[in-house]
């Protein structure tokens, strides 16, 4: 794995990205458009393209058939400082056609015209069928060596450091859909290792709504809006879901992690990664063990409040992709460690009695720990979105040596449809060769031809034997890294269109997961469960979603049917009494703290700019962003203190911030009027001294369980809010050093739960 030249540079400078750097370029407030601020005139001097922005990278410069061209990043960018055609003739206008005399006719002979109308009419390709929302960014892995004993992979030998790319995605909406639906998330990565491309093309949900991939076109269809009218978009709240899932119950345990807090992240870099299927890793002596991949975010696992889901996909439909690039760009690096669970190969393939080709089941981590073999650090933004983010093309198939699969029926399937599904969604059977796609290690395929063929083969042999080229490409034995499948037995069969008899058992594991939750954990369940089955138009639809829970659990029933006002069924299926189900606390969420990198901090101005200035910079001290909100917009200060002012009560929404400072109390701004804007227009008790919306805003962010802290000034809005100092997670009569340091104590716990403790038996 010894690199070399401008590999190496790449490689160092990816490591000291791992060893925690910090570019030092780093914006203290993220977002910013483009690579340098603008002038308010337009510019007229020819110039050369401003190069990427600081907290960009590119596809590594690799030929298609993955020799390193030693180029750097921007190589691929457009160049020089005029305008041209593809063809790179120089243009001296694009803004009018080519007419006979100024009011035309237009002339068929505008050539300039053509092409670019023409190119234009062509910009779209396929959305993804599923997962056709994403989002995504370039970063490295280092191996830490743990995994020598059960795999081969060269890449996750001791401080190897391979380049990757990670795409993260909801399942359901298009591509334009917003991005805080309840859903299934997607985690998708390429490592890009010295023995070919890995892909590791897994969820934030570790299992799956089927056990077969003959019914992944049910499923799927079940999900999307309906046939006729097209609707709803991005959401399981709908007849059909329900009909498929309630109906299929093998959907069970799936549909129960989509309907807790799993279904709607905080972040992208606050989701857990799960490989779903049993894979088979195979050692240097050849001993295979059987695996399931885990991703364990450093900042926790996080989830939004519903409400703020809802709320945040009307203010900021990007908010998840927004928040992975603004965190790479201010320097908050997402990690996860990369872990296996690991399972002797038995020829049974189950373990403690669980099937491990079912993947709607998971192996408790109590009874088979995680072993961490790598960390992840994603470092860098995409450059551009179409050429990195929409033509990455995974595949469970890009396997490397030591990886291997196993009989899952729901892998096999996906082993034929990622190959032939960018055949249509890009253009051909030459997707590889793609920049984003293209390996960094040596290709000599024999395939040739197709579409958009990047590769100018040299010899006239591409075919087996030869002698004309001398036999090249020859074969590879096990020591020159050749992928061997592993020679697993396969037991003497008859053909059948059958499952195993431990598929039938579809609610044992829901049954866990439900216990292993904590009180707020249920109660989200819940109100998610009724949200959803209430969406529902048929009765019967609804009825038969109870019948599913009381197979579950007799509380959880109970308190969805109470809210569907329809009484509650007696199960049909056998339950085991609570106790001995033993709760998988692994499974969830609360209950311990994470560090707050790359949180979001609402800071409401006042009079005290001192106060305004020392604040930030102890919320930046801990590689949290503040975003300073005020009446108007502007800055704050003069001179060189002085501060600019991200939102105003117009512009800001409570859902943007993990928690608020006030500051000060500002009184009505001019704009506090309901005529203009509706969020100043709430009845309020008597004449409020603030701002209205800074009232709605406190009131939201309360109702989110989010710490909100008040310096002196501040405690007015408060007071405006009704809410009482010494309601869990309210902070005041602090100094402001000290109260940012307990401010991030609560944000470290995510949420003040102990605001609003739940009433129910299911919560006690
Ligand atoms: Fe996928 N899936 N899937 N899937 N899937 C696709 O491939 C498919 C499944 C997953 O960011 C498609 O390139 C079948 C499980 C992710 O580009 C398609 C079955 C898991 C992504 C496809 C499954 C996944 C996809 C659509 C049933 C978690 C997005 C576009 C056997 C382990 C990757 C594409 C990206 C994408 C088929 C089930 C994860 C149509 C047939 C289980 C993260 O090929």
């Amino acid at each position: 794995m010894e690199q070399s030249g401008p590999v190496k540079k790449i490689v160092d400078k990816v490591a000291d990205v791992v060893e925690g750097a910090v570019a030092p370029d780093r914006p203290e407030v993220p977002g910013a458009p483009g690579a340098a601020p603008p002038g308010v005139d337009e510019p007229v001097e020819p110039r050369d393209p401003l190069p990427p922005k600081p907290d960009q990278a590119a596809p590594r410069p690799v030929t298609a058939t993955g020799r390193d061209t030693g180029a750097g990043a921007e190589v691929r960018a457009q160049n020089g400082a005029f305008l041209t055609t593809a063809q790179g003739a120089r243009l001296p206008d694009s803004d009018h056609s080519l007419k006979a005399g100024p009011r035309g006719p237009v002339l068929l002979q505008d050539h300039h015209l053509r092409e670019k109308i023409t190119h234009f009419d062509h910009e779209r390709i396929p959305e993804r069928v599923v997962h056709a929302r994403g989002a995504a960014a370039h970063g490295v892995f280092r191996g830490y060596g743990t995994a020598a004993g059960v795999c081969k992979a060269a890449f996750l030998a001791e401080g190897v450091e391979t380049p990757v790319f990670v795409r993260f995605s909801t399942v359901l909406g298009s591509r334009g859909s917003a991005d805080t639906v309840r859903d299934t998330r997607g985690f998708a990565t390429k490592f890009y290792t010295e023995e070919g491309v890995f892909d590791l093309v897994g969820n934030n949900i570790p299992v799956f709504f089927i056990q077969d991939a003959i019914k992944f076109p049910d499923v799927v269809h079940a999900a999307k809006p309906h046939p006729d009218r097209e609707i709803p978009q991005a959401q399981s709240a709908h007849d059909t879901f329900w009909d498929f899932v309630t109906l299929h119950t093998e959907a069970t345990h799936h549909t129960l992690w989509n309907m807790s807090d799993r279904g709607i992240p905080r972040s992208f870099r606050t989701m857990e990664g799960f490989g779903v299927h049993t894979f088979r890793l195979v050692n240097a002596e050849g001993a295979t063990t059987l695996v399931k991949w885990h991703w364990k975010p450093r900042l926790g696992v996080h989830s939004l409040v519903w409400e703020e889901a809802q709320l945040i996909a009307g203010a900021d439909p990007d908010f998840h992709r927004r928040d992975l690039a603004d965190a790479i760009e201010a320097g908050a690096f997402p990690q996860w460690e990369l872990g296996v669970q690991t399972f002797p190969d038995t020829p049974e393939q189950t373990f403690e009695g669980i099937d491990l080709l079912d993947p709607t089941k998971i192996v408790p981590e109590e009874l088979a720990p995680v072993r961490p073999v790598g960390l992840l650090t994603l470092n860098a933004n995409p450059t551009n979105f179409f050429a990195e983010t929409e033509q990455v093309a995974f595949h469970p198939g890009h396997l490397v040596p030591g990886i291997d699969i196993t009989d899952d029926a729901l892998l096999a399937g996906r082993l034929f449809s990622y190959l032939d599904t960018q055949i249509t969604r890009l253009g051909g059977p030459n997707f590889a060769q793609i920049p984003i796609n293209r390996t960094h290690a040596p290709v000599n395929d024999m395939l040739r031809d197709g579409f958009h063929q990047h590769a100018v083969h040299s010899g006239v042999a591409p075919y087996k034997p030869n002698s004309l080229d001398g036999g090249c490409p020859f074969f590879a034995g096990a020591g020159d890294h050749a992928y061997i499948e592993h020679p697993t037995p396969v037991a003497a069969a008859r053909k059948v269109r059958e499952a195993p008899a431990s598929f039938d058992d579809h609610f044992s594991q829901p049954r866990l997961f439900w216990r292993s939750m904590s009180p707020p954990e249920r109660e989200h369940i819940i109100a998610a469960y009724t949200f959803e089955l209430g969406k529902c138009f048929h009765r019967a639809v609804k009825e038969r979603g109870l019948r599913v829970l009381a197979n579950i659990d007799a509380e959880l029933c109970g308190q969805v049917a109470a809210g569907l006002g329809l009484p509650a069924p007696e199960p049909t299926e056998p339950t085991e009494p609570a106790g001995e189900v033993r709760p998988s606390p692994a499974l969830s969420q609360l209950g311990r703290t994470w560090p707050v990198a790359g949180r979001v901090v609402g800071l409401v101005a006042g009079a005290d700019h001192g106060a305004l200035a020392a604040v930030r910079r102890a919320v930046l001290a801990q590689d949290m962003v503040p975003l300073v909100i005020a009446g108007t917009g502007g800055a704050i200060g003069a001179g060189d203190d002085a501060l600019d002012v991200q939102r105003t009560f117009t512009t800001a929404r409570s859902v943007e911030f993990d928690a608020l400072v006030l500051i000060g109390a500002p009184g009505p701004a001019a704009d506090a009027d309901a005529a203009r804007d509706a969020k100043a227009g709430n009845p309020l008790p008597v004449a409020s001294p603030v701002d209205p919306r800074l009232v709605l805003m406190l009131a939201e962010i309360y109702r989110h369980a989010k710490p909100v802290l008040a310096l002196e000034g501040g405690q007015s809005a408060l007071q405006a809010a009704g809410i009482t100092t010494n309601a869990p997670g309210v902070l005041v009569g602090l100094p402001a050093d000290e109260a940012v340091e307990r401010l991030v104590r609560l944000l470290a716990a995510h949420r003040v739960w102990d605001r609003f403790p739940p009433s129910t038996a299911a919560g006690g």
